[in-house]
């Protein structure tokens, strides 16, 4: 068994940085990594990538030669590169003994309902790969109701699309407290387990007010399939890393595996359990970057408003 991340989300979501973050932390822990670059439109990479898209085709050449604009040609190149997945899996077998990062173009379709994604992560599931999707998304977008909303939906059909282990991050968790203050504490983003608060909050807005019905139903759907939470990252913050790193780990099945890192029966079982307490998940994160305001102005989303 192969083991590994494919790093997703939309652009600018922190995938590349995150892939380097977590490169770094994984040789910390003494763990053999690799990072495969599958975003043919990458350059000025801050990691040396171990397997390169732009080897077998770039998104410039793709403009250049066949005259496509820029999210035409990526799409492109992924429809070529499903077509080459022997290139990938040639490639990817001289890393077999390490574990993957995956880093993946910005261009949500190719999560949320173009094929190429998904059909070359099932051959790679077939030829023994296991890998769980980390999805980034800015977490910025928890400061505007409609936008957090998006994201749901966006996160919910990704994980839908992909049919793969899956776990949801909010990225540039230092940043929150720059884009202003939070309607609820940070764990009714991270748990999503009370929408009907955000559907009021929709509903008072005079604009978005005729609405109301749809953005229910929106949030039904959500909470019906109960699949979507999320997790916090600063890519400069070793913490956070190796939380995401453990829920990534659990979720690929490494935890599981027999590596060197998980011979301690004691580590399984804790991971197994997922001992973690879940305010323990969040709170010296809120502690440390949401104002003493955010964390207490607003209320717990199971106080209210
Ligand atoms: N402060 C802060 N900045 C971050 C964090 N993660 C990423 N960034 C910055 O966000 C910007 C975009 O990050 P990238 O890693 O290039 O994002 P990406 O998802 O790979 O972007 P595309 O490949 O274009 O889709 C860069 O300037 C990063 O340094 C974070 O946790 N905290
Ligand atoms: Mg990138």
């Amino acid at each position: 068994m192969i083991y590994g991340q494919l790093v997703i989300g939309p652009p600018g979501s922190g995938k590349t940085a995150y892939c380097e973050a977590m490169y770094r932390e994984l040789c910390k822990l003494g763990r053999r990594t690799a990072i495969v670059n599958l975003d043919p439109a990458n350059e000025d990479l801050p990691y040396k990538p171990n397997v390169d898209i732009s080897h077998l085709i770039t998104v410039a050449d793709v403009m250049e030669n066949i005259k496509l604009g820029p999210n035409g040609g990526l799409i492109y190149c992924m429809e070529f590169l499903e077509k080459k997945i022997d290139w990938l899996l040639d490639e990817l077998g001289k890393f077999a003994d390490c574990y993957l990062l995956f880093d993946c173009p910005g261009q949500v379709e190719l999560y949320t309902h173009h094929q190429s994604i998904q059909k070359i992560v099932s051959r790679l599931n077939k030829s023994g790969y296991m890998l769980s999707a980390v999805h980034l998304v800015d977490s910025h977008y928890c400061c505007d109701p409609a936008k957090f909303m998006a994201v749901l939906l966006t996160s919910l059909s990704t994980m839908l699309h992909l049919e793969m282990p899956h776990i949801n991050v909010l990225s540039k968790i230092d940043l929150l407290r720059q884009h202003g203050k939070l309607h609820f504490n940070l764990d009714f983003y991270t748990d999503v387990l009370d929408l009907g608060q955000l559907v009021d909050l929709l509903s008072d807005d005079p604009f978005l007010v005729k609405y109301k019905k749809l953005n229910e139903a929106l949030n039904e759907l959500i909470e019906n399939y109960s699949l979507v939470s999320f997790h916090l990252l600063n890519v400069k913050d070793d913490r956070s890393i190796r939380k995401v790193l453990k829920a990534a780990d659990m979720a690929n099945g490494y935890v599981f595996g027999v590596n060197e890192e998980n011979r301690d029966i004691k580590n399984m079982l804790s991971c197994a359990m997922n001992a973690d307490f879940e305010y323990a998940r969040i709170s010296d994160i809120a502690e440390k970057y949401l104002s003493r305001d955010t964390k207490s102005s607003q209320g717990y989303a199971s106080h209210g408003r």
